[in-house]
């Protein structure tokens, strides 16, 4: 399959909430949709890059800068028959993952809307109603917490994360927790403590969370081990892990037991898949996590979350959730707690509101 148009877009997007984590607080998204063409037919991606680096070093900028000069003239005009072949084209930038990723995508869109078939199939998933759950930023008071908290149970999630720092933890997961007996609780930490934070940490072992998400260094897998040993509750890596490699390293030593997998932090479908299998064989579970994307990176994670070893709700809540105008023509609503997968055509299964998209476009580069 050649590549005869690699495009790249950027268009703004006003989150309906300010989202605070303990890296920092993103409102005005910069999304960065790429798309790749092949003999008139046209596969699309949303990347993950951030509009500053707090979760990880890539940024809108370092993307676009990696994609124009060290990408694009090594893919367009050239044929790669799978995304292996794809990505070892690739494989001589060191990292850059989320921009890989990008790539990468958009090519397993274009090659499922070739075949005519929907994306889960040609990773091998099946089509299944997906369990989702709902991450909550940082809020300004324990009550608000308890009140989205609660809201989100009665619209269905069948999880609800809390993000947290030092200075906002044990109050809001105590709080939570009380008003919520029967629910699955989890907090997500994003790298904001240290190994010796272990003995507060082990304090949230009486509110039966299902894990703490990422409470350690963002390159770390040996502390995290060293905390796992000291708490009852599971750690769930989601920073930490970039590759099977990683996957498989961290399992060995035991540094968590969940796996949170984004395809843009691994690189690609194809590395999803390869930490999928890994996290398979450890017997450990994997959850699909989310990076506030639009609906065309929401819908690429619902076709993921279909693979078997995904069998905790993911950050994959509704659309609706976070925009007030979403890109895609197709709802992505989880109704009862629940997504399905969308096939409104092959490939992601959902079409761009082409208009809209024009309309708020501030960038179009194309090779
Ligand atoms: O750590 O999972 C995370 C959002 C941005 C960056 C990192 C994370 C998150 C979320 C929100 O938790 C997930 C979502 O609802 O898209
Ligand atoms: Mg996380």
């Amino acid at each position: 399959m050649r590549i005869d148009r690699l495009e790249l877009r950027e268009l703004p997007l006003r989150l309906k909430f300010p989202f605070r984590t303990s890296f920092g607080v993103e409102q005005d998204r910069r999304i960065v949709l790429a798309s790749l063409s092949s003999d008139g037919v046209t596969g699309l991606s949303e990347s993950v890059v951030g509009e500053f680096p707090g979760y990880a070093y890539e940024t809108v900028e370092t993307a676009w800068h990696v994609i124009r000069d060290f990408m694009a003239p090594r893919i367009v005009g050239h044929s790669f028959a799978t995304a292996e072949e794809l990505m070892q084209a690739l494989s001589f930038i060191r990292g850059h993952d989320m921009a890989k990723a990008t790539i990468e995508m958009a090519w397993w869109d274009l090659r499922a809307r070739q075949l005519g078939v929907p994306l889960f199939e040609l990773l091998g998933g099946t089509d299944r109603p997906i369990p989702v759950g709902i991450s909550l930023g940082i809020q300004d008071s324990v009550e608000e917490t308890v009140e989205l908290a609660r809201a989100s149970v009665e619209q269905g999630y069948n999880r609800v994360k809390l993000k947290i720092e030092p200075g906002w933890d044990l109050a809001p997961v105590a709080a939570v927790r009380a008003a919520l007996p029967g629910i699955s609780l989890t907090v997500d930490a994003n790298s904001a403590y240290g190994l010796t934070d272990a003995g507060h940490l082990a304090q949230l072992d009486e509110f039966g969370l299902t894990y703490i998400e990422q409470p350690l260094a963002y390159n770390d897998i040996l502390d995290h081990a060293t905390l796992q040993r000291q708490i009852r509750t599971a750690i769930c890596l989601d920073e930490s892990i970039h590759s099977a490699s990683d996957a498989r390293k961290a399992l060995s030593i035991q540094a968590g037991r969940i796996i949170n997998l984004k395809v843009g932090r691994v690189g690609g479908f194809r590395a999803a898949l390869a930490v999928h299998d890994v996290a398979q064989s450890f017997g450990a579970p994997l959850w699909c996590g989310g990076m506030l994307e639009s609906g065309v990176g929401r819908a690429a994670n619902l076709h993921l979350s279909t693979l078997p070893n995904f069998r905790l709700p993911g950050d994959t809540s509704s659309s609706s959730r976070y925009w007030d105008q979403d890109l895609i023509n197709e709802p992505l609503e989880a109704v009862n707690g629940v997504q399905r997968v969308p096939q409104s055509g092959p490939g992601i299964g959902v079409t761009l509101n082409q208009e809209y998209v024009e309309r708020i476009t501030t960038r179009v580069e194309a090779w």
